[in-house]
């Protein structure tokens, strides 16, 4: 979002209607994640039962990152009634089916082709929900398209735990490339790469007042996302995922 309309969403207080209002005017997907948090939330009674009868898994306290172990210490760690936003794009596929077998929890996620709803997706669910903790897993280069977001998640002292999945390249569409049986050269590659030089989201999640660190283990990433909840306010964490 632009800074003019932060500053409109600033003067009102959490749960206001007029924020749903304001999201859905000034950024489309929001109206679908309006959309989804009504119908996810009819389904709240039956996936509590669900979830009450499967096992949580323990946290994984050491190792390489995969996405197998992300997912596990995440249905370890995350919060009764978390509200977990996904763009998690490549990365992310266990999530959804593996989240499951953590607390009760609803899910928004990007719902088309167009990438960066993630940022702004969090901040609308924590303004629209006091109280419980918004998990945002977000892709480093769908990230980058709103991350300004994370100056509204320090204002206004949001309850959103952000983990950036940092490959820094698109990822997916190298795998695009693949399933044509394509041949890129350096041209090609140099245009799916997002780094040299990397980028340090520890360090603009700071610049934009949030704070942060960085995950390069499971030991690391499973402390970081204890640490982020017991947080009031915004924490990312910078994922290395490759
Ligand atoms: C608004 C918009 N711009 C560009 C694209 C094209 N696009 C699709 S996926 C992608 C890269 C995603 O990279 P990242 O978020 O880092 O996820 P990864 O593939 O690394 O998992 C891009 C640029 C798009 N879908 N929407
Ligand atoms: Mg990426």
């Amino acid at each position: 979002m632009a800074p003019s309309s932060i500053s409109r969403l600033a003067v009102m207080e959490p749960g206001d209607q007029r924020v749903g209002q304001l999201m859905a005017s000034s950024f489309p997907a929001a109206r679908c994640a309006a959309f989804w948090t009504s119908a996810t939330s009819r389904c709240a009674s039956l996936s509590a039962s669900i979830a009450s009868e499967m096992k949580r898994p323990e946290a994984v306290t050491a190792g390489g990152i995969s996405a197998e172990a992300v997912t596990q210490t995440l249905a370890a760690l995350m919060p009764e009634d978390s509200i977990i936003i996904d763009e998690s794009v490549s990365f992310g596929r266990p999530f959804f089916n593996g989240l499951s077998s953590g607390h009760r929890h609803d899910w928004l996620q990007i719902t088309g082709g167009a990438i960066g709803n993630g940022f702004p997706m969090a901040t609308g669910a924590a303004v629209a929900c006091p109280g419980r903790r918004v998990i945002a897993l977000q892709a480093d280069g769908a990230g980058l398209f709103t991350v300004q977001s994370l100056w509204t998640q320090a204002r206004e002292k949001l309850a959103v735990t952000t983990v950036v999945l940092s490959n820094r390249k698109y990822q997916i569409l190298l795998g695009e490339l693949a399933n044509v049986g394509a041949n890129p050269g350096r041209t090609a590659l140099d245009m799916l790469d997002i780094g040299r030089p990397d980028i340090d989201w520890v360090g603009l999640a700071r610049a934009f007042g949030v704070e942060a660190a960085k995950a390069g283990n499971m030991e690391q990433f499973t402390d970081l996302l204890q640490t982020a909840n017991e947080r009031s306010g915004p924490f990312l964490i910078e994922l290395m995922t490759a």
